[in-house]
């Protein structure tokens, strides 16, 4: 087991401590919002920041429905060290002129809301604020959460096992062939261990690029290393170790294990530590729809991805950990977004796919505290539905804007034009999503931010989504209570 003693226990407590005595004064919140690149985290924190300050209707949101939530304002950002999460510009890209989706994102961001509300009823029954901070981090990040409970070897053996699947072979193939040069009872040779460290990120990165990738094989700084590019902590690869041996001091392998446990000190463990063990709730983005349609082995390895995520919900929970940190968050919600590039009679389907990809890690993680839900949802809207006869049939699709150069059955969008689609069907038994012989055709084009057409008095409205209201519910509706 890591030495525990890197955590900087003190620091934590203290700002745990400072938490709770502000929490006394003003109730407050943390909600993180991640997924792994292009789920949609970015779309999501803008649309729910917007919806909220615009004073958008949420039905489900019985705050809102109950029309107690009186106002809305985003507050200064909270920690001096981490960014602000830049809603204007975001809004202004997906609601401007431009209507186009906001820029990919690689690093973590936050922004604070004050939400003041009219108590439902009892005791304290009056007007309240419940200060709202939002966290948007990067997937990657909490799958490498995972790492702090391996050491070298076992994760070795896995990654080795890993690229030897069928479906990663291909991205895997460079560096398979170069591992066996590797002796890890060899020199602990520094150009050696670059050498073949690069080979392994270039096999990372190639399984990120395949358009049919939807998980991600730890560290997630491997491919986003930002400041820490070229630092020993960063520069390390799995060795074929065989059964038996562990790592010897004064070995390549050797050498390699140390890094391995930089890595974990330098980049896992001040994540956990500064920003994961302050979340009280907790929102992952998952976009199923692309994983259906790459098929059966992506499906598996977005099932061992999200039960890694998963197991980093309970980890400080049953670990050394929790006697340092014992993390909060009671609940977690798996989203299953972009649903409106389906149908409405497949978003109960959509949310029963999520359900099962997290059911079995879910079972497993019985006891850890925190509460699990799945849903499908899509926090901006970019298509309507229509009915379109064909023959005799007639058949449920969706309509939108395609972006400008997507194409479809042969013709080139120009970004103005609208397209019907008929979105595939979506399994009636959630179960057969794992059955390699079917192969779920979901994809639907990239479609550019609806239109929304100004009300009577001139004003904007937030765009249109689906189920976002129910999402709040589950994560925040309890605090408005
Ligand atoms: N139709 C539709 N598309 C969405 C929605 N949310 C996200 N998308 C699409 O998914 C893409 C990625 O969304 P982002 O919110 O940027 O995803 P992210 O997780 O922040 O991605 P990174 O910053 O690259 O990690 C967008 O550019 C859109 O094309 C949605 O609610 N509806
Ligand atoms: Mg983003």
């Amino acid at each position: 087991m890591s030495d525990p003693s890197y955590l900087d226990s003190a620091r934590n407590a203290a700002l745990a401590f400072g938490d709770s005595l502000l929490g006394l004064a003003k109730p407050r919140l943390r909600l993180g919002v991640t997924g792994l690149s292009r789920s949609g985290k970015t779309v999501f924190t803008t649309a729910l920041i917007q919806n909220l300050i615009e004073g958008a209707k949420l039905p489900v949101l019985k705050a809102s429905a109950q029309g107690r939530i009186a106002r809305v304002r985003l507050a200064p950002q909270p920690d001096a060290d981490v960014p602000r999460f830049p809603y204007e510009a975001h809004r202004a890209a997906m609601t401007g002129e431009e209507r186009r989706w906001p820029d990919s994102t690689r690093r973590i961001s936050e922004l604070r809301v004050e939400i003041d509300y009219e108590r439902a009823a009892g005791w304290f029954k009056g007007p309240a604020t419940l200060t709202l901070d939002i966290v948007d981090y990067p997937g990657e990040w909490l799958l490498d959460l995972a790492l702090m409970g391996q050491d070298y070897k076992a994760w070795s053996a896995q990654a080795v096992a890993d690229a030897r699947k069928p479906h990663r072979r291909a991205s895997a193939r460079a560096w398979l062939d170069d591992l066996p040069s590797h002796d890890p009872e060899g020199l602990p040779d520094e150009l050696r261990a670059e050498a073949a460290s690069e080979l392994f990120k270039v096999y990372l990165a190639k399984l990120r690029a395949d358009p049919e990738a939807v998980a991600v094989t730890p560290p997630g700084r491997f491919l986003m290393p930002g400041d820490l590019e070229g630092s020993p902590a960063l520069t390390f690869a799995p060795l074929d170790l065989g059964h038996d041996r562990a790592p010897r001091p004064g070995t390549l392998a050797g050498l390699m294990e140390e890094r391995f446990e930089a890595y974990k000190r330098v980049v896992v463990a001040p994540f956990f530590r500064d920003h994961f063990a302050r979340l009280d709730r907790q929102i992952v983005l998952v976009d199923v729809l692309a994983a259906l349609d790459a098929g059966a082995p992506a499906l598996a390895d977005l099932e061992t991805a999200l039960g890694q995520a998963l197991a980093a919900f309970s980890v400080g929970r049953n670990s050394w950990l929790s006697s340092l940190f014992a993390p909060r968050i009671e609940k977690v919600l798996f989203a299953a977004t972009k649903a409106d590039h389906v149908h409405h009679s497949s978003h109960d389907r959509l949310a029963a796919v999520m359900r099962q990809l997290v059911s079995r890690a879910a079972a497993r993680a019985q006891g850890a505290g925190a509460q699990v839900e799945a849903m499908a949802l899509a926090a901006v809207r970019a298509t309507q539905e229509v009915r379109i006869r064909q023959g005799r049939e007639d058949l449920p699709a969706i309509v939108g804007v395609p972006e400008a150069g997507e194409e479809i059955d042969g013709q080139v969008f120009d970004g103005v034009a609208e397209a019907a689609i008929f979105p595939g069907e979506l399994p009636e038994r959630a179960e057969a999503i794992f059955d390699p012989k079917v192969h779920w055709q979901v994809r639907a084009p990239r479609f550019r931010p609806p239109l929304v057409e100004p009300d009577a008095g001139g004003r904007l409205k937030p765009p249109p989504q689906i189920r976002l209201d129910r999402a709040l519910e589950f994560l925040i509706g309890d605090r408005l209570a």
